[in-house]
């Protein structure tokens, strides 16, 4: 039966955090796998989530089943955090993660159009292609990343979205661009807009770092416009990074439906998708995501402990673009300041990566995409001379 087996296609970002786990070398630098690391190369258990497990523990009676499309109050609260004021024609269902409500998402549309087309944006987050690939559904990919200013592409990515037409779903990061840092302003999201509205297409914004760039309302303010102004749209949110809660597998999928009937079809669907895909959505996370939200001290205590993550990220990102500066005498590294998340890609050649990781024991994806939390302010200059070592 398994003689045959084809091998899986490794994830890149996996095997890298399985190479930096066997260096034994004394001051490696993990830049690898997207997850926030505080100035002690940790990743904590966030405060508020502390108290919410507690509370959980003193107050869950029961470990039943939810429902299938999860707490209702969890999704309700998810929603909110993404759009502000929510109108009613929303579904929206739990899912294991950003991960699973991506692929929810999908399914969905496989459903309701099996003809339809996906797009990503190119570079994108490798999972987005692979999860589409499994499903028979490869993507295209919108032209995004200047490699030369590090900047968007925009006017390509608009001619591209504006050749698209009712069938075709567009995959958009809603900010912290994964995997290039280089995001879209407030003015290129209501072009995009624009092109939805008059040709068609679908979006579906993939929100996996809402806080971790500009603020929790900063950051969705393209989403937001997007949501104003369009009769459907798709988001799927993760609360790994925001919440720190990786391992428990949070996220939430949400579809803007055009009125009530659609909402109800649409609803019944997404229910009936995790019920076919995984029976109900792991909870624990996504209960002790309920409590924050919902309990005005935790929150603000959320909200504290996220400005003060992304404060560590947005200095890190200062303190990079000037060592490199000085290491590199030139200027050119100024974009880690513009970019915002957890990434940048540096721009260096897979044998740069490679000679930076054997010389200096430092750990970036081969497309020299790092994770900037990973770095501490007393590894800059050594970060920075690595690079310029290696010609980057
Ligand atoms: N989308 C993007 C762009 C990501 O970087 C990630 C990774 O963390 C996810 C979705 C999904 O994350 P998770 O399934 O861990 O919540
Ligand atoms: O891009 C990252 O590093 C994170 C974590 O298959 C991740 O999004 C990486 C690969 C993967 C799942 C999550």
């Amino acid at each position: 039966m398994f003689a045959t087996l084809p091998e899986p296609q490794p994830d890149a970002i996996i095997a890298l955090m399985a190479a930096f786990a066997a260096d034994p070398r004394d001051g490696k630098v993990d830049l690898g796998v997207g997850v926030y690391k505080d100035d002690h190369g940790n990743t904590p258990v966030m405060r508020a989530v502390r108290v919410a497990e507690q509370r959980l523990h003193d107050k869950q009676t029961t470990k039943t089943y939810t429902k299938l499309a999860g707490d209702p109050a969890f999704v309700a609260a998810m929603q909110k955090l993404a759009l502000g004021e929510t109108p009613d024609r929303l579904a929206g269902a739990a899912a294991p993660g950003g991960t699973g409500a991506l692929r929810v998402l999908f399914e969905l549309i496989a459903r309701a159009a099996p003809g339809a087309r996906f797009h990503i944006s190119d570079p994108s987050w490798p999972n987005h292609a692979a999860m589409l690939k499994a499903m028979d559904k490869a993507p295209g990919a919108y032209p995004y990343f200047d490699a030369e200013t590090r900047g968007v592409r925009f006017e390509e990515m608009l001619a591209y979205v504006n050749g698209l037409g009712t069938d075709d779903v567009v995959i958009l990061h809603g900010c912290c661009h994964n995997p290039t840092g280089a995001n879209l302003t407030l003015d290129q999201w209501q072009q995009l807009t624009d092109s939805a509205v008059e040709k068609g297409w679908l979006p579906l914004i993939d929100l996996a770092y809402q806080g971790l760039g500009d603020g929790l309302e900063e950051d969705v303010q393209g989403v937001r416009h997007m949501a104003a102004r369009l009769p459907r749209l798709m988001i799927a949110q993760s609360c790994s990074k925001n919440f720190g809660l990786y391992r428990d597998r949070a996220g939430c999928a949400t579809v803007q439906c055009a009125d009530a009937d659609e909402q109800a079809k649409v609803q019944a669907t997404l229910a009936s998708v995790n019920r076919l895909l995984y029976s109900f959505s792991p909870d624990h996370g996504a209960a002790l995501v309920e409590i924050i939200l919902n309990d005005p001290e935790l929150r603000a205590d959320w909200e504290a402990e996220l400005t003060e993550m992304r404060g560590r990220i947005n200095g890190l990102r200062e303190g990079l673009a000037e060592a490199l500066r000085q290491e590199t005498n030139s200027d050119r590294f100024d974009f880690i300041r513009q970019h915002r998340g957890m990434f940048s890609r540096l721009g260096a050649t897979k044998e740069q990566v490679e000679q930076v990781r054997e010389e200096a024991g430092i750990y970036m994806v081969t497309d020299s995409r790092m994770n900037i939390a990973g770095l501490t302010q007393d590894k800059l200059r050594d970060f920075a001379r690595a690079a310029a070592a290696a010609g980057v």
